[in-house]
């Protein structure tokens, strides 16, 4: 059959939203009433609502030069990668808006180049490096990873980027570096969402030092072989695959190395519901509502309803690679 032999990315999203349901959803949409509830990683809003929203299709980028294969490939996910007009149209990043369609437009004009990092804390390299010269010593590989958003939603993207641990190498942490903390650029004329206080900006983030070294801890700068859309962290973000999205911090400016477990976003504005740690975990429920279960962006349940339908795996499927380093923590304490 030829359809079989077709990947995921080569699907129209005509096909996988079928035209007179789109439409059906549009009219839908024009005659219900939402009343908004404000704020969380957790506005349990239906992807159908929001991609139904949306009025343009995503703009495709560069092509990325160099990229190879790396372990993990879509094979050793075992899922189809989500297809990259979901991928890029359906988003959390509150800096341009807090509805999943939002970042889609109002990041359309969002110029990320040119870019600096600044790298600094306990370091041997401190410095304010150049997007090119933070990148450009490493290979850059594609890694087809699952995203599982602490909502309750879940995508499989292949990313292009480096793994952070060459990158922390090269800057050579000094013996007080036990943390590593990240915070995302803080410009409200070029990220309108800013000028809102949904949470306190600039969105930070943070790990431990050995989960920020793991080798599936990736710094992205890409999807689907194209350089990263501007909704999806342009240009340059943290993918951390056995976490709950909201740690894989967007538009990175500042690498720190600090000693003590840093503050991040999620966890400052509703401390009860998100922690430092935000391991993907079935076992443990967020409070308002079960993290046993997923549902899958472009999935077939996506179409009629909004029931999560498959089995969260614990780490999002990672368990080999990263339980060890959890050993003897008590997860439902560290959550
Ligand atoms: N700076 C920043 N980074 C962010 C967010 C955000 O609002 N701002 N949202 C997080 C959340 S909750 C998720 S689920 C992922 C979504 O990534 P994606 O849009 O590429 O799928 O980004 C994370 N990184
Ligand atoms: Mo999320």
């Amino acid at each position: 059959m030829l359809i079989r032999n077709r990947k995921a990315y080569d699907v129209a999203s005509s096909e996988i939203t079928p035209k007179s349901l789109y439409m059906a959803r549009r009219q839908f949409l024009k005659t219900a009433a939402f009343g908004g509830t404000g704020i969380a990683a957790a506005s349990m809003v239906s992807p159908a609502l929001a991609l139904a929203s949306r009025e343009e299709v995503p703009v495709h980028g560069a092509k990325l030069e160099g990229v190879v294969q790396s372990a993990w490939t879509q094979a050793s996910v075992g899922l189809e990668p989500t297809p990259f007009d979901l991928v890029a149209s359906y988003n959390n990043f509150y800096e341009f808006g807090t509805g999943k369609g939002r970042p889609l437009t109002e990041a359309k004009n969002f110029k990320p180049m040119p870019w600096t990092v600044k790298i600094d804390g306990d370091v041997e390299k401190p410095g304010t490096y150049d997007f090119e010269d933070l990148i450009k010593p490493h290979q850059l590989e594609e890694r087809v990873y699952r995203l599982r958003c602490v909502e309750a939603w879940s995508m499989v993207v292949p990313w292009v980027g480096i793994p952070l641990a060459d990158v922390i190498k090269r800057m050579g942490p000094g013996g007080n570096a036990k943390y590593v903390a990240f915070e995302t650029l803080h410009d409200s004329k070029r990220m309108p969402g800013q000028k809102r206080p949904t949470i306190e900006w600039p969105y930070v983030e943070g790990l431990r030092m050995d989960e920020a070294m793991n080798p599936l801890t990736l710094l992205a700068v890409g999807l689907y072989g194209e350089v990263l859309p501007n909704q999806n962290g342009a240009p340059i973000r943290l993918v951390v695959p056995w976490k709950y999205g909201f740690k894989s911090i967007k538009s990175i400016v500042r690498i720190s190395f600090v000693e003590k477990e840093p503050p991040t976003s999620w966890n400052k504005s509703q401390p009860k519901e998100y922690g430092f740690y935000a391991n993907v975990n079935p076992e443990v429920d967020h409070p308002r509502w079960s993290q046993g279960k997923e549902r899958r962006i472009g999935g077939a349940e996506n179409v009629f309803g909004f029931t999560a339908k498959h089995p969260t795996l614990k780490f999002n499927g990672y368990e080999e690679e990263v339980a060890a380093m959890y050993q003897g923590m008590d997860l439902a304490r560290y959550y």
